[in-house]
């Protein structure tokens, strides 16, 4: 029997929502038992965005342009929350934060660290056909705008995010326990502010201009490895949605933590991603639910409302 075990599968019912005749569930949620201590993740549907800053944003820096169109080919779930002291010592046995709090998210872990970190949960929910990773930079922004266009996922307007970010104008110069303020339109937390997020890709000022439009996966070498979404520590228009900074992967700060994505790892050329494909962390949780999506549906005539993201509706 697995130490680890998947607690729970939350399922939305997506009743009266287009082509199907029976209603279908499709799991909008999953948690992960990281041996008592839970590990909650959002999914996130495939779809395409506008990733970058504007011109016409006077607070943009040139490593953030041009803005650039960008298509996520394959629903993914996303750490619903940074991973905390309590998920961090489940795993690796140890603590290194430099602000101490369980729920406070995990700080002074290097990229390198991270990796070790993922094996280890990889190990235990690793399938084959489906892992857990570091974001790639591109998924980081698309889940973090969550279909928004503005600077943060709630507005342009600095004055309000306190309500969502913890940042150096209301944070004590600490971290805080995540999941406190309000969440995006998927329900992901504290992407704005806490602590920097580690990504999967090498950084690159020039990446952005170019970029494939499909999955991006960032530049094959570099020195530095990005992170995203501002810390306690940061001026508000430093926690924007597409703002970008790195460090040498073996950095460590106490305002630099991370979240984890599980993902489709498969090979799926001609055949889309069925949710059991990236949900099932363990074996029998999850009845069919049919296809989820195709790389192409969102430019197909025919597509069916479930298996195409609400940003893709009215391309
Ligand atoms: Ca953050």
């Amino acid at each position: 029997m697995r130490n680890f075990a998947v607690w729970s599968v939350v399922f939305l019912t997506m009743a009266g929502i287009g082509f199907s005749k029976e209603p279908k569930q499709l799991p909008k949620e999953l948690t992960f038992d990281l041996g008592g201590v839970k590990l909650e993740m959002v999914f996130i549907p495939a779809g395409e965005f506008i990733m970058g800053s504007p011109d016409s944003d006077s607070a943009a820096f040139p490593w953030e342009k041009p803005q650039h169109r960008v298509r996520i080919t394959k629903p993914f779930f996303m750490g619903k929350y940074l991973v905390t002291q309590e998920q961090w010592k489940s795993v690796m046995g140890n603590n290194p934060s430099q602000f101490k709090g369980l729920k406070n998210p995990v700080e002074t872990v290097s990229w390198d660290d991270c990796q070790e970190f993922l094996v280890k949960l990889n190990g235990k929910f690793g399938t084959g056909r489906e892992e857990f990773q570091l974001p790639t930079e591109a998924q980081w922004e698309y889940a973090c705008r969550a279909g928004s266009t503005t600077r943060y996922y709630f507005g342009n307007e600095t004055l309000g995010l306190s309500e969502y970010a913890w940042y150096r104008g209301n944070s004590g110069w600490k971290t805080q326990p995540v999941g406190e303020n309000k969440p995006n339109a998927w329900g992901l937390y504290d992407t704005h502010g806490n602590v920097w997020e580690w990504c999967s890709d090498w950084y690159d000022d020039r990446y952005n201009a170019g970029s494939p439009t499909d999955d991006p996966p960032g530049p094959s070498r570099g020195s530095d490895r990005v992170s995203r979404g501002g810390g306690w520590s940061d001026a508000a228009l430093d926690c924007r949605s597409a703002f970008r900074y790195g460090h040498q992967p073996d950095h460590r700060g106490g305002n630099l933590g991370f979240r984890v994505a599980r993902v489709s790892v498969e090979q799926t050329s001609g055949r889309g991603n069925t949710h059991e494909e990236i949900a099932s962390g363990d074996s029998g949780m999850l009845g069919r639910s049919g296809c989820w999506t195709l790389p192409s549906h969102c430019s197909q005539s025919g597509r069916d409302s479930l298996c195409c993201p609400q940003s893709c509706d009215n391309p």
